[in-house]
């Protein structure tokens, strides 16, 4: 069982949008989701441009590679545990101040070579959901050791009461809006398992590493709302489909 977040841990998370936590999840924990991952990216029925699940990205030299399932614990029966695990919920909880239940999950690989994520706050994605910012935050398991090489998550701290994005629109940030020469960035060990409030700005650098850098990101939303999950998610597969070239669009699946 957990023992809950103290005082502190909670205070720091409502001054400052974020919460590390070290060593959540032990070593023989880790090498589960890293078999998982592996056992997901190899699978060519779900690893495909037409899943819709399947995310590209750029290599460094342009080439784009699948290097995210989202969502991904449907995927996964170890996956779908640790979604729910009392260590995930409980501070989940503690955070938001009452009950939550699971909003989004996925997995990001960023393999070595690939290219990171440009500045943005994770509500611009969410706020059709129609529920207020502050009522959504994400977690993220730390697979691999992950730091400035391998394209470790960067947070810009002193934002999150204010929404950058237009009203309905998916904007990123632009960077001189913020002080981005103040980034923290999360330097984390397998296992770490990092909280942020969904309108903090953040962005990641690509993987010149010749490691691995994988994130399992949970989002939980208050339990007072219902179940959001499937409701998000049948918006994103929309969204999906409509952003697909039309080639693509005509064998597109969800698997
Ligand atoms: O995993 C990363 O490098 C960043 C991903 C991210 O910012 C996001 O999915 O919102």
């Amino acid at each position: 069982m957990t023992k809950g977040l103290s005082k502190e841990q909670i205070e720091q998370f409502g001054a400052e949008g974020y919460l590390k936590l070290d060593r959540q999840f032990d070593e023989k924990e880790v090498a589960i989701m890293r078999a998982e991952s592996e056992r997901i990216f190899a699978d060519s029925s779900l690893a495909d441009i037409a899943n819709l699940r399947a995310y590209t990205r750029n290599t460094l030299s342009g080439e784009p590679v699948i290097d995210r399932f989202d969502p991904v614990r449907d995927l996964s029966p170890q996956f779908d545990a640790l979604s729910r695990d009392k260590r995930m919920i409980a501070a989940a909880a503690d955070l938001l101040g009452e009950d939550v239940l699971l909003f989004k999950d996925k997995l990001i690989a960023k393999f070595p070579g690939v290219c990171g994520y440009s500045l943005h706050q994770d509500f611009a994605y969410w706020q059709g959901v129609g529920i207020p910012a502050e009522d959504i935050i994400t977690a993220y398991i730390s697979i691999d050791k992950a730091g400035a090489d391998n394209g470790a998550m960067e947070l810009f701290l002193g934002y999150h009461d204010i929404v950058f994005n237009r009203p309905g629109k998916m904007d990123d940030i632009e960077e001189d809006r913020i002080d981005t020469s103040n980034a923290l960035l999360l330097e984390t060990e397998p296992g770490d398992v990092v909280f942020f409030h969904t309108l903090v700005p953040h962005r990641s650098g690509p993987n010149r590493s010749d490691r691995h850098r994988r994130y399992l990101y949970f989002s939980y939303s208050p339990a007072r709302h219902g179940d959001l999950y499937d409701r998000y998610y049948e918006t994103y597969r929309e969204r999906r489909l409509r952003e697909l070239p039309g080639d693509l669009r005509d064998r597109a699946y969800f698997r």
